[in-house]
C-alpha cells in the first residue's frame, strides 16, 4: 500500500481507514490531496477482497474537511475552474460507486467540498461537534464538487436551496433531522466504534447483494438508466451466484449463511 503525504491510508482488519492528515488547513482538499485520494480509492477498488467497508475521516478533532483549499483558488479562471471540477466530480463519483460501503465520520467542519466529500460517501456518521455548511455563496461561489446535485438529492429541494443560498452553518442534531447523517455519536471515539459496528454487519451479508444494492440505488440518480431495469438485471444477477444458494439453504436449515462473494 502508498504511503502518502496528505492522507493516511490504514487497512484495518476488515476494512479500509482513511485519514484526511492537514490539520493546519483543517484538513481542506488541495488538488495534490484530491489525487491521493483518487489513487487511494482506486486501490482500495482493485483490493476489496474480503474487506468489508472504507472509513474516511479528517485527523483531529475540528474538522473533517474544511472544504477545498481557498488558497488555491487565487489562481482559479474559467478554463482551469472547469478542470479543478471535473476533477473532483471524478473522485467523488468514484466514491459513489464503490462497490464495498463507503462511511464519511464526520468530526468538527464539513463545509464546501468537505460536505460534498461527505455527500458522495453511502453512510454519514456524525460526532457531536460535527457542523455542516455549503457556505460558497460566501466567496462568490457554487458548490463545485457535486453538491447542488447530492444535497438536493439526499434532503430534498427545499431545504437544500435554502441552505446553499443562506451558507448557514447547521448542528450534527439539524443533520440528523434532515436524514443528512444517519447516526450521530458523543465523539470520535464513539463513532469509530459505531463505523465498526456497521462494518461488521455488512461482513455477515453477500458482498455481491451489498455491491448490487448500491448500484441499483445510484442507478435511481442516473438519467441514463431507468432504475427499474436496472433493478431487475441486478436482481436477477444476484440468483446466479452462490451467495444466493447459501443465503436460501442456510435459511432452510436455521443456521447463518457463510457467504463467500462468489
Ligand atoms: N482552505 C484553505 N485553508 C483553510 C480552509 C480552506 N477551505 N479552511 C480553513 N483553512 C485554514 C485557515 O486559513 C487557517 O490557516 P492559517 O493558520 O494559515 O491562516 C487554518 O485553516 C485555521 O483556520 P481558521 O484560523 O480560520 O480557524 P477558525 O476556527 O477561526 O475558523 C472556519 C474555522 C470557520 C472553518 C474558517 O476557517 C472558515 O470559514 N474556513 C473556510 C470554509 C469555507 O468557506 N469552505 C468552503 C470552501 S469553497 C469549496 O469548498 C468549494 C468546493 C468546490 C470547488 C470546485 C473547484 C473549482
Amino acid at each position: 500500500m502508498e504511503t502518502y503525504k496528505n492522507i493516511l491510508f490504514l487497512k484495518e482488519k476488515n476494512y479500509y481507514k482513511i485519514e484526511i492528515n492537514r490539520p493546519n488547513n483543517l484538513n481542506a482538499l488541495n488538488q495534490n490531496t484530491i489525487e491521493e485520494l483518487k489513487d487511494c480509492f482506486e486501490f482500495i477498488k482493485n483490493n476489496s477482497f474480503n474487506m468489508f467497508g472504507v472509513v474516511i475521516m479528517g485527523s483531529g478533532d475540528k474538522a473533517f474537511v474544511a472544504g477545498a483549499d481557498i488558497k488555491e483558488f487565487t489562481k482559479l479562471d474559467k478554463k482551469l475552474s472547469i478542470d479543478f471540477a471535473k476533477n473532483g466530480h471524478e473522485l467523488f463519483n468514484n466514491i459513489e460507486d464503490m462497490q464495498i460501503p463507503v462511511i464519511a465520520l464526520v468530526n468538527g467542519y464539513a463545509l464546501g467540498g468537505g460536505c460534498e466529500l461527505s455527500l458522495a460517501c453511502h453512510l454519514r456518521i456524525a460526532t457531536s461537534n460535527a457542523q455542516f455548511s455549503q457556505p460558497e455563496v460566501n466567496l462568490g461561489l457554487i458548490p463545485g464538487f457535486g453538491g447542488t446535485q447530492r444535497l438536493t438529492q439526499i434532503i430534498g429541494k427545499t431545504k437544500a436551496l435554502e441552505l446553499m443560498m443562506t451558507a448557514e452553518m447547521i448542528s450534527s442534531k439539524s443533520a440528523l433531522s434532515l436524514g443528512l447523517v444517519n447516526y450521530v455519536l458523543e465523539n470520535k471515539e464513539k463513532a469509530i466504534l459505531k463505523c465498526e459496528e456497521l462494518i461488521n454487519i455488512f461482513k455477515r451479508k453477500s458482498p455481491i447483494a451489498i455491491k448490487n444494492v448500491i448500484k441499483s440505488v445510484n442507478s435511481f440518480y442516473d438519467n441514463n438508466i431507468n432504475g427499474y431495469d436496472k433493478e431487475i438485471q441486478l436482481f436477477s444477477e444476484c440468483t446466479n451466484t452462490n451467495d444466493f444458494k447459501e443465503g436460501v439453504q442456510s435459511f432452510l436449515e436455521k443456521r447463518c449463511p457463510d457467504f463467500k462473494g462468489n
